[in-house]
């Protein structure tokens, strides 16, 4: 076996991934898109998977035709924020998309570390809500980073809490931006969600559920 090649981690992002706040995320930017009188879809939304807190009310603003000041954009982001805490704020550990505990103890059973690489700063509370926080053996999210995906630095940031090389880590994303943030740290990218979308990604399956561990050994 090449041992340049080996799995030694596998990095997951959270929303879209192993639960489902991209519906809450959506609310909660309808909601404030209609107070500030921008339309804004679901098709919309999909620009903004993995995409940070700030640049997601720029998308907004900036198809709005709207300028902010950095004082409305400090408080329309509280507000948005604030909103999504209420949504989220009766998740519990049934909210875990099925698959994702099975697949975890597969890959712990290879001797693989489970890393998370997530562009919200709520990602410690969700995972905590999810059940999951003992399962990781690092946790990186947009706390800690200041580039947001498709720039690598929170997948980078998470490999090396894991002390695994980036060559040796597949990550597994939903977003456009974070397969395009997984091809630039050096790892292998697995899509969850549209192959069309997730064109980039070097296999894409349509649900976590749906993912095998011989698939992702399969990518060694
Ligand atoms: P927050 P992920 C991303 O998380 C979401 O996909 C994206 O829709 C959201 O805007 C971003 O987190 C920021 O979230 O406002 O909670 O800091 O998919 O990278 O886990
Ligand atoms: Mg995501």
């Amino acid at each position: 076996m090449n041992p340049s090649k080996t799995i030694q981690a596998i990095i997951f992002d959270l929303d879209g991934v192993l639960t489902d706040t991209a519906l809450y995320h959506f609310r909660a930017w309808k909601a404030l898109a209609d107070k500030l009188g921008v339309s804004f879809t679901e098709q919309d939304n999909e620009q903004l998977k993995g995409v940070d807190r700030l640049n997601s009310l720029r998308w907004i603003a900036e198809k709005g035709g709207l300028v902010l000041s950095a004082d409305e954009e400090d408080r329309l982001m509280a507000q948005k924020n604030a909103h999504y805490l209420q949504l989220i704020q009766h998740m519990n550990q049934a909210d875990l998309y099925p698959g994702v505990q099975p697949l975890f103890a597969a890959i712990k059973a290879k001797g693989w570390k489970i890393g998370l690489a997530s562009a919200s700063k709520n990602a410690a509370f969700v995972v905590d809500r999810l059940g999951v926080a003992a399962d990781f053996d690092f946790v990186a999210d947009a706390n800690q980073v200041k580039n947001s995906k498709p720039d690598p630095e929170v997948f980078l940031l998470a490999a090396a809490g894991l002390e695994v090389a980036p060559g040796h880590c597949i990550g597994v994303e939903d977003a456009v931006a974070g397969i395009e943030a997984i091809c630039a740290a050096g790892m292998r990218p697995v899509g969850i969600g549209e192959p069309a979308l997730l064109a980039q990604a070097s296999l894409v399956v349509p649900h976590i559920a749906s993912l095998s561990i011989a698939q992702l050994q399969a990518l060694a």
